[in-house]
Parts: structure tokens; sequence; C-alpha cells
């Protein structure tokens, strides 16, 4: 076991307990401190993970300066993930961040520029990028295997956010918090997936946006409120190297609890992955007589996956980690960037240019 590293967590929200469960898996980590507004979470992390209460902080700034924090992982809503970011390169420490980057590009420039000033060693939680066999797509893709690729789709579906649900007013629906709906949380993802496993960057698309369910309880009074965001997106693309691809995603598909897929359709064959079983990868490609085609399901071992949690504890010790695989700041500004050419597009009703939006 290397030494031991003290890690403070910012955001004690649902998705924070999945990163301090898969924290404590790694040998080594120590959390040292948290913060969040809520005393009730604080209160309540706090005790569980024994952190004492003067490491249980209220304020953002007090915790990233706190000389005994190595490391900071950030789960927090999206409204304050450029002030993380940007404290944690004033104080020069390490950050494993929750995606997207920001609410909105202008933030994401600002962080960027002060990011060429302060760099800081910094990783981004695109997480579809860990599994073993979006691991495997990739590698079979760089391999030339699929051949050229002619075309993708992409899809990840939700239900969560659909009419039967009554899902109340949540945080992820206010767009002063959220900046978009569905297509900055979810639609970040497969922006992100389908350039890293095709290794080709989008170049243009046309976009459409709805928000199915126009308003939702007040989680308290039961008040309704408006909903500004979307909560169903899809656009076309067109890659820098010819490919087109078709992406969809929603919070309004019952049946699908969290599936995101990916099918890459090459000169080779079709390749199909999907969270729905992200240790297999289904390949059909074409028989040698002509024939026919045969459909392998590949199994591909869980090492072949990368474990996050385990990179950001090796990166705090300064060892060689995984690092080219995971984003980092320049892939997050990225994907602000394509998030906001997908707004435009859905507002002009017409192509964006991707060049065209660059700074
Ligand atoms: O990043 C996404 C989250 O916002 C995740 O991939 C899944 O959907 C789990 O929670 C939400």
């Amino acid at each position: 076991m290397g030494r031991e590293v003290s890690i403070g967590i910012i955001g004690l929200g649902g998705m924070s307990r999945f990163h301090i469960q898969k924290l404590g898996e790694v040998p080594g980590a120590r959390i040292v401190a948290l913060c969040d507004v809520s005393p009730q979470a604080l209160e309540e992390v706090g005790a569980q993970l024994e952190v004492s209460e003067e490491k249980r902080y209220s304020s953002i700034e007090s915790l990233i300066n706190d000389p005994a924090v190595e490391g900071i992982v950030s789960v927090t809503p999206n409204d304050s993930h450029a002030a993380v970011l940007l404290a944690c390169m004033e104080a020069g420490k390490p950050l494993f961040a929750e995606k997207p980057l920001t609410r909105t590009l202008e933030e994401a420039a600002e962080v960027l520029a002060f990011y060429r000033t302060h760099p800081i060693p910094l990783m981004i939680n695109f997480s579809y990028r860990n599994g073993p066999a979006f691991q495997f797509a990739r590698q079979f893709v760089a391999d030339g295997k699929l051949g050229r690729i002619n075309h993708l789709f992409v899809q990840y579906m939700q239900d969560w956010g659909s009419t039967v649900k009554k899902t109340p007013f949540l945080w992820r629906f206010d767009e002063a918090i959220t900046g978009t709906g569905v297509l900055g949380d979810l639609g970040s993802h497969m922006i992100d997936i389908s350039e890293y496993l095709t290794g080709s960057r989008m170049s243009e698309l046309q976009a459409m946006l709805r928000t199915i369910v126009p308003e939702r309880a007040h989680p308290q009074t039961g008040e309704p409120i408006p909903v500004k965001v979307d909560d169903f997106a899809c656009f076309n693309v067109r890659f820098e190297d010819g490919a087109v691809g078709v992406f969809q995603t929603s919070r309004n598909a019952l049946g699908c609890g969290n599936q995101h897929e990916v099918t890459l359709y090459g000169e080779a064959g079709t390749l199909h992955v999907s969270t729905l079983n992200d240790r297999q990868a289904v390949w059909t490609y074409p028989k040698e007589d002509g024939s026919g085609t045969i459909t392998e399901t590949i199994e591909v071992a869980e090492e072949k996956g990368i474990n996050p949690w385990r990179e950001f504890v090796g990166l705090l010790r300064g060892e060689q980690v995984a690092t080219p695989q995971i984003a980092v700041l320049e892939d997050g500004y990225r994907n602000q960037l394509l998030l906001e050419a997908v707004v435009q597009a859905h507002h002009k009703g017409a192509v964006i240019s991707v060049k065209d939006l660059q700074a």
C-alpha cells in the first residue's frame, strides 16, 4: 500500500455517497474533511466517516484551503462547479470534479483562462469512459478493427423524471442551478463518449430540445413550479472525419433506469456497448463467404476498466496514472462548448458549426 492520502469532499448529496463508497475501497485513501450547505448532511456523513467537527465546513474555500486536505473530490450541483475549480486552482489543490465542467460556456471560458496560469492535477468525471466494455471499444476503434466509422447512434435514457414518477422540483430542474436539463446532465456524457470512442471531433450539428413535463411540485409545499430546462434532447452530428451521429437523451423513457448505449457502424462491422452490461461488447461482422453476418458477444475483464478513485489517489501520491484516458480540463471545456452548440442549434433551428463558436 502507498502512503495514506487525505481527501476532502465537497457536496454531500446523492452522488457523493457513491464517491465515498468507492474511495473507501482504495487502500490508503482517507476522507478527512467535508463541506456542504446542509448542517444535517454534515452531521450525518461526518459521524459516519468519523470526521471531526472542526473539519465539517460550510464554506468551499475553508475546506480547499485547509492544509490537512491534499486533494478534493467535488460532487456539487452545477452552479458551484466554477467556484470550486477556481478556488482549487488558486490554492494549488488537485481536484476530482463531477461533470459537466461548469453551468455555462462563459464560466468554462473563465475557468480555462485561469487554468492556463494556475494549472493543477485535475480529473473531470466523465465516468462512462471507465467501463471495461467502453475501454475495449476505444481500443478496438484505435486498432482499426472497425474500419472507417460511417455512422453512430448514442442514447442515454432514464425515467425518473417521467410524469408517472411524480418527481418534485429538484435542483436538476432549476435553470439557475443547472444551466440545462437532461442535456447537461446526460447529454454531456453522450458528447464526451462519442468523441472519446471514435477519436474524431464533432464539426457541426442540429438539435431539438423539449420540456415534456412543464411544471413540478415544490418538494415541501407542493406548489407547482414551472420547469424551464429540457427533459428530452436530440441532436444530429457531423464529425470531422465525415461520420454522422444520431443522439437522444431523456428523463422520461419509462422502463429505462440508467441506459447509456453506443452503437458504432463501421465499414468492417458494428460494435455495440452499453451500461446495461459494461463488461460486454457485441460485435457483428460479415462472414468471409459473404453469406451473412456473425454476432459475437465479447466478455471484457473487469480489470480492463479504469478505477478513477484509485487514479486520483495515485495522482495525489505523485504516481504515474492513467490520466491520458481520464478527462482533463480541456476535455471539460470542449464538452461545455458542444453543449452550447446544441442549445444554439435548438434556438436557431439551424445547423451550427462548432468552429464558429470557438473563442
Ligand atoms: O452523471 C449522471 C448523473 O447526473 C450519472 O451518469 C447518472 O445519472 C447517475 O446520476 C445521474
